[in-house]
């Protein structure tokens, strides 16, 4: 048996903690040889329903799960943590202004961005899920001197998800069939999903769709507006779901990608694509020995173009925001 990983998980007693917890203590994420401590931190007046979450926990018996840490402080949640799932955020509420959303959660995201500075393992790998999830990032990150940029994604995994099931069910196959869909940009209803690189068993996803309408109408405004639809009938945000993409982001990043398929990452821009320095976004990647590389070279015609120009213009926006409040 290999010696025991720290997992960090934020907003642990929430609803997607709920379903995230059990998946990483049972070997999902990391590997069914590989013993994990769960270091969990939420606010203070959700301790209590954190003690539950921590009692069903223990209750599962899991071989894997070595050690329970239950805290509302960021240092020691993030003491000597190898992997960080920043889950826990400020919602938006009624009334609220895209600006103080920002600024309500760059008071969490820079405080959490220092912790993981001062308290996390050198090698340490940190997902946001928090929503605004790439800005969020973005300033943990500028908040965090002693952690490489590098470190720092935010999710899209789910996003990546929701395109290829829908692009598996509009040509009659199995999501198994669908390789190498792209989501670029922010997380957010500006993203865009790209079937031009995909693949359907093999074959051109684009040409055997063929249909610029659905396309247009259908299947970017569907993934867009995924999780809305979620609250729309389900009258509570997406969350097993969104649990399932975050295993799948820190799984794919730790163990790697499957050869001859990529998948989708928020991570510090290169400038790769057009894409500037200075904000997270969403690329293709492939990840193998625990690094992640943007797949290079892909044409992007005027189209996509477009669509990427538009959602990274809205996380330029936001970083923009999060510079004048003085969080980067
Ligand atoms: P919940 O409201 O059920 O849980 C959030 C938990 O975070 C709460 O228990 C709260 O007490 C805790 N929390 C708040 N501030 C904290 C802090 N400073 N430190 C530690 N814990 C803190 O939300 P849930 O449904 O679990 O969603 C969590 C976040 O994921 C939201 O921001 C949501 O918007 C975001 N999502 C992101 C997705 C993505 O694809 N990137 C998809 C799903 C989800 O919407």
């Amino acid at each position: 048996m290999k010696d025991p990983v720290r997992v960090a998980v934020t907003g642990a007693a929430g609803q997607i903690g709920y379903s995230l917890l059990f998946r990483i203590a049972s070997g999902q994420m990391l590997g069914e040889d590989q013993p994990v401590a769960l270091q969990l931190l939420e606010i203070t007046p959700a301790l209590d329903a954190l003690k539950g979450v921590a009692m069903e926990l223990e209750d599962c018996a899991f071989p894997l799960l070595t050690e329970i840490v239950q805290t509302d402080d960021p240092e020691v949640a993030f003491g000597d943590v190898n992997y960080a799932l920043l889950v826990g955020s400020r919602p938006r509420s009624k009334g609220m202004e895209r600006k103080d959303l920002l600024e309500a959660n760059g008071a969490i995201f820079t405080v959490q961005g220092r912790a993981l500075s001062s308290s996390a393992a050198s090698d340490v790998k940190v997902l946001v899920v928090g929503n605004p999830a790439n800005t969020n990032a973005l300033i943990a990150m500028s908040n965090a001197p002693d952690v490489p940029n590098d470190r720092f994604t935010a999710m899209t995994r789910l996003d990546h998800n929701r395109a290829k099931a829908q692009l598996a069910q509009k040509t009659g196959t199995s999501v198994n069939d669908v390789t190498k869909m792209t989501i670029w940009g922010n997380h957010s209803a500006t993203q865009y999903p790209d079937i031009f690189h995909a693949e359907v068993g093999g074959r051109s996803a684009a040409e055997l769709v063929n249909d610029q309408g659905w396309l247009e109408s259908e299947f970017i405004p569907t993934v867009q507006q995924r999780g809305a639809a979620i609250i729309e009938a389900r009258g509570l945000s997406s969350a097993a779901s969104a649990a399932n993409a975050a295993i799948d982001h820190m799984r794919d990043w730790a163990l790697g990608t499957p050869d001859g398929d990529w998948v989708s990452m928020a991570i510090p821009s290169d400038g790769s694509y057009g894409v500037p320095e200075g904000i997270i976004s969403s690329f293709p990647v492939t990840c193998s020995g625990g690094e992640y590389s943007i797949v290079q070279g892909l044409e992007i015609d005027e189209f996509s173009q477009g669509r990427i120009d538009a959602t990274v213009a809205e996380l330029q926006e936001e970083r923009d925001t999060v510079a004048e409040l003085g969080l980067v």
